[in-house]
């Protein structure tokens, strides 16, 4: 998969995604991630990319030219239309089923607000989506911008080391993941729970099951409406809420 970002911070950018697995799948070839620096295309000898709002009012607005420049730049080296997103507060909040739809695309592009925003001109002209990662306020776009990259590339084949085994990870089932253990086996006089040092595999697949339906149950009730749960599970739910168990 290839990933532009429209930036005034391309390093900032940088820094973070050539670490950890991300890093290692832009080293192995599997993601191509990109940057653009906006202010390469300022197109003016002080290099501004800002201005005031007309109407009046505070801070700066990130003017059209450039960005428009920028991503025409991108798509010299394009072999299609990329999917241009942008990360704003007032996106469709971003979430793992947008995740899993982004990450079935070839070629992305990021376009990271900063200041009071972008001149809004640029964004009807080449942005597809807009995406929010929730409901707070943050200096620029290019955190929403990593978040959405961390979260969609991971998802594409070959970045996680074995695809197949993070299906039954959290909000695939549309649960909240189990807790996990490791040594040591006691930790502050607590013990890892004994079934998890039985070795008896079946056991060990139902208590994590069981763990993650009481632990969505308790912190995120929310989730369960749309979660895939057994009949039987659904019965239990009911029954612990009634005998006020959870
Ligand atoms: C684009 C447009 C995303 C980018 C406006 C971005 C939160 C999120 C930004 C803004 C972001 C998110 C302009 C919004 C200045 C805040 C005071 C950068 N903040 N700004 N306002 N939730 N900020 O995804």
């Amino acid at each position: 998969m290839r990933i532009d970002c429209l930036t005034l911070f391309p390093e900032m950018m940088q820094a973070v995604l050539t670490e950890s697995i991300i890093g290692r799948a832009v080293r192995n070839g599997i993601l191509d991630v990109r940057y653009t620096d906006i202010r390469d295309f300022a197109g003016n000898k002080h290099n501004r990319v800002d201005d005031a709002p007309y109407g009046g009012g505070m801070g700066m607005v990130m003017q059209p030219e450039p960005i428009y420049r920028a991503y025409q730049e991108v798509l010299k080296t394009a072999d299609e239309k990329p999917r241009v997103i942008y990360l704003s507060p007032q996106g469709r909040v971003f979430n793992q089923d947008i995740a899993k739809e982004l990450s079935q695309e070839k070629h992305l592009v990021f376009l990271c607000g900063h200041y009071e925003g972008v001149d809004e001109r640029v964004i009807e002209e080449i942005v597809d989506e807009e995406l929010s990662i929730g409901d707070y306020v943050l200096t620029g776009g290019e955190i929403p911008a990593m978040a959405v990259i961390d979260a969609v590339a991971r998802l594409v084949p070959g970045v996680l080391p074995s695809a197949e085994a993070y299906s039954e990870e959290s909000l695939y089932n549309g649960l909240l993941e189990y807790p996990q253990y490791t040594r040591p086996p006691v930790f502050m006089n607590k013990e890892v729970p004994e079934v998890l040092l039985s070795g008896h595999h079946e056991n060990i697949k139902a208590w994590r099951r069981a763990q993650s339906v009481i632990r969505t149950c308790r912190k995120r009730p929310e989730l369960l409406t749309d979660a895939d749960l057994t009949d039987e599970e659904q019965r239990l739910i009911k029954t612990l809420l009634e005998e006020e168990k959870l």
